[in-house]
């Protein structure tokens, strides 16, 4: 069991300590409305520890001598409430001065301060969620975007805890299966037994793969992707950076080399959270400072997830921009070819044709051509498969993942042995490492120390 002590009574501030219209103070435990009784005055008379659950109050957080300030308090009654413990939330004047006060006195009569994430840790440890529901936490607090948002409600509601369950499951069954043939030697595994057995291992295979593979977009959703604009001097690149962010954020100039350093911020595709970078155009420069902008732009191409290649279509090849393709090479990407207000389409036929083994998309930032087709190009080369949002769960997290890749392994090494004509028992010791994996990602198996690590991340009062 875990060694967490869930006697006492934790306390936070709950809201974002600064100026605010309110502020709160978040009591979780048992004495949380002994603790309400004493410092809280109603103005109906009535103490906190006789509300009805779920109902808010108007009064005064007093010491004998004095008014600490004029409060709403809400009573969340175990347990049904977000820790399955009593709950007390006062609401009280935003500033930092009330809740500190508020909360020092909640310390006096018996609470402790929360570490990060104790409430949600609480939920956990009290049966309310799962591990990955309480990660889900964070992931909706932390979402970039509405699509981000939606994968991680998707979470919380239990959507990837349900399908690891569904396969844990069916592992434990066929366990069952296995150890019956241990026990009873003399009967062994038939061959149409196995049969049956090697069918359901693929089964449960194809289930795991799925949520593997779903990993790609998972992460994607929740870390955003980085895309870099590339490309030579003068060809549009913070142009097309301030189109797609719908504001003036860089300077945009006729002078190549106007910008030196690397930019970066996150757009919202509809729904993708993409993290945008315009780089000084790269160039065989001599010039000290744009030699420095240059070494940054490589910098930035190696960690991209995406390269946004920008040619100019008014002018041939030039040496820039082969440079540029060679550095780039292996890299996803997408070619934008700019400025084709400046010519006609027959123009750049021949530079079109030389680019056929890449997606090309002619635009001008100029004239706003084509840049819904740039975006959507790009959503569509950052989401591997046909992904259709909202449909089935999604593995965003690396720890899921690594679960996921180890249960993975197990079950093939399950596979294997019943091919070939091992022993039944290795398979047993294979399948329950398979189960523990599996139990890892929603917390049945999980350790102290893993625990800890992810509610550290949380912020306090959550
Ligand atoms: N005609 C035309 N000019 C453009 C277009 N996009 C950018 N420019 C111009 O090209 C010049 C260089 O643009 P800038 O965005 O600073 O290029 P960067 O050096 O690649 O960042 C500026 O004068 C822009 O106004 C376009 O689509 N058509
Ligand atoms: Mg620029």
């Amino acid at each position: 069991m875990h060694k967490y002590d869930l006697d006492d009574t934790i306390v936070a501030i709950s809201t974002p300590i600064g100026e605010g219209g309110i502020g709160i103070v978040r009591l979780s435990g048992s004495a949380a409305l002994k603790i309400a009784d004493t410092i809280f005055i109603s103005k109906d008379g009535i103490r906190p520890s006789k509300f009805k659950t779920y109902t808010t109050h108007y009064g005064h957080v007093k010491t004998r001598n004095e008014i600490i300030d004029e409060v709403i308090l809400t009573v969340m009654k175990a347990p049904k409430s977000y820790t399955k413990e009593d709950i007390v939330e006062i609401n009280c004047h935003g500033g930092i001065q009330s809740v500190k006060k508020v909360m020092g006195l909640t310390l006096k009569y018996g609470a402790r301060v929360a570490q990060p994430g104790e409430f949600t840790k609480r939920a956990f440890l009290n049966g309310r969620i799962d591990l990955t529901q309480a990660e889900a936490v964070l992931d909706v607090i932390r979402a970039k975007t509405e699509g981000s948002l939606k994968v991680a409600l998707g979470q919380l509601e239990g959507e990837l805890s349900r399908n690891v369950n569904e396969v844990r499951e069916d592992i434990i069954n066929i366990t069952a299966e296995i150890e019956a043939a241990i026990d009873f030697p003399e009967e062994g595994l038939e061959l149409p037994q196995k049969t049956g057995l090697i069918g359901k291992v693929k089964y449960i295979l194809k289930k795991i793969d799925s949520l593997i593979k779903s990993y790609d977009n998972g992460m994607v959703f929740r870390e955003g992707v980085l895309a870099i604009i590339c490309g030579k001097p003068n060809v549009g690149k913070s142009s097309l950076m301030n189109l797609l962010l719908k504001r003036d954020r860089v300077i945009v100039s006729p002078i190549p080399g106007t910008t030196r350093d690397a930019v970066e911020e996150m757009i919202n595709l509809n729904g993708v959270p993409i993290r945008l970078v315009d780089t000084a155009g790269i160039s065989g420069t001599k010039d000290a400072l744009e030699k420095e902008s240059v070494k940054k732009s490589k910098h930035y191409l190696g960690l991209s997830d995406i390269v946004i290649l920008m040619l100019d279509a008014s002018a041939p090849l030039q040496d820039a921009d082969k440079e540029i393709i060679n550095l780039i090479r292996g890299k996803k990407k997408i070619i934008a070819l700019n400025k084709i207000d400046l010519v006609k389409k027959s123009d750049y036929r021949k530079l079109k044709e030389k680019l056929k083994d890449d997606i090309v998309i002619e635009i001008s930032v100029k004239k706003r051509s084509n840049i819904g087709r740039l975006e959507e190009a790009i959503q569509k080369s950052v989401l591997s498969g046909s992904f259709n949002q909202g449909e089935g769960a999604l593995v965003t997290s690396a720890r899921h993942k690594e679960a996921l890749d180890k249960s993975r392994a197990s079950m093939l090494s399950v596979k294997r042995g019943l091919e070939a004509v091992s022993a039944p028992e290795i398979a047993a010791i294979d399948l329950k490492e398979a189960i523990f994996n599996l139990g890892l990602i929603t917390g049945r198996s999980v350790s102290d120390d893993i625990l800890d690590r992810i509610f550290s991340q949380f912020c306090i009062g959550k």
